[in-house]
């Protein structure tokens, strides 16, 4: 079976903005601590890269405070690579930031156009479908979008509800391997993934149900030890990275990173850092 949708050959991650304190939350419960954010960041870059994927890391971009959560900018399949249309007004910038480095990497790229908003967090790809969640920053014009735009690859596209008080459909899942999905009781409980073996978040620790298989890891945020001994007991390889400072911008393990295979490796051999400046 194909295991295109958690083996990758490319990473793409973006530094933390010094502006990172302005970034959107739901609930404030302060400010992040820079120093400690950009610590975890580098855990992440390093728990990624060794798994001897190449990992492109871009610069900060001053004026754009959540531009570290590059997931919801882009959706980056084997074919092709998709711009998406964050629903917030304050990051669309970093889509349109996000768009050169793609060119750079695939031949076909295409954009999202408005009047539709979808945000990365909302798409979860796996082996049989593309989920999306419609969620206060995915509407049903932004789906069909997406829709139109993977159905020239062969993508199937279902559309899900994110639960109100959750921000995207991957705040509350992640995909761990082709059959398998670590969910919260209260997105699982909707019965979304009836044809899917579901590992349940412990209680109280639904946070960590944003979680990133990434090759052979599953890369964890911090904290969790009943739900990560939960994954790590079906087998999984667990790498626990600290995520306080994100957490408090409401981002977790897969907002933190696009992760693709493009069709040629024009971006060099696996197991390096690369650094590109903004086009
Ligand atoms: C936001 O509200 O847009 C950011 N503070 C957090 C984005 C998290 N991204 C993700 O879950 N994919």
């Amino acid at each position: 079976m194909s295991e295109r949708s958690f083996r990758f050959t490319h990473a793409i991650t973006r530094r933390p903005s010094s502006s990172a304190a302005l970034g959107l939350r739901a609930v404030d419960t302060g400010a992040p601590d820079l120093a400690l954010m950009r610590r975890h960041h580098a855990e992440y870059v390093a728990a990624l890269r060794s798994t001897g994927a190449t990992v492109i890391e871009l610069e900060a971009l001053e004026e754009f405070p959540d531009c570290v959560f590059v997931e919801d900018t882009a959706l980056c399949l084997p074919e092709g690579a998709v711009v998406l249309r964050p629903g917030a007004p304050s990051r669309r910038g970093e889509a349109a930031a996000m768009a050169g480095h793609l060119r750079a990497l695939y031949e076909e790229v295409l954009t999202i156009e408005g009047p539709g908003t979808i945000d990365g967090g909302d798409v979860l790809v796996t082996e049989r479908e593309i989920l999306v969640g419609r969620s206060g920053r995915t509407d049903a014009a932004g789906i069909a979008a997406l829709a139109a735009a993977v159905g020239r690859w062969g993508y199937a596209v279902r559309t899900v509800i994110t639960p109100g008080e959750v921000l995207h459909l991957k705040t509350d899942c992640s995909l761990l391997d082709s059959e398998t999905i670590l969910a919260t009781p209260r997105l699982a409980g909707l019965g979304i993934f009836a044809d899917y073996r579901v590992i349940l978040t412990a209680p109280g620790e639904e946070a960590a149900a944003n979680s990133a298989r990434f090759n052979d890891l599953v890369l964890m945020p911090a904290g969790f030890i009943r739900t990560a001994a939960r994954v790590a007991a079906a087998g999984f390889a667990v790498r626990l990275i600290g995520n306080s400072e994100c957490a408090k911008l409401d981002g977790g393990m897969s907002c933190l990173s696009l992760r693709f295979s493009p069709p040629q490796a024009r971006a060099g051999e696996g197991g390096h850092a690369i650094s590109l400046q903004p086009p």
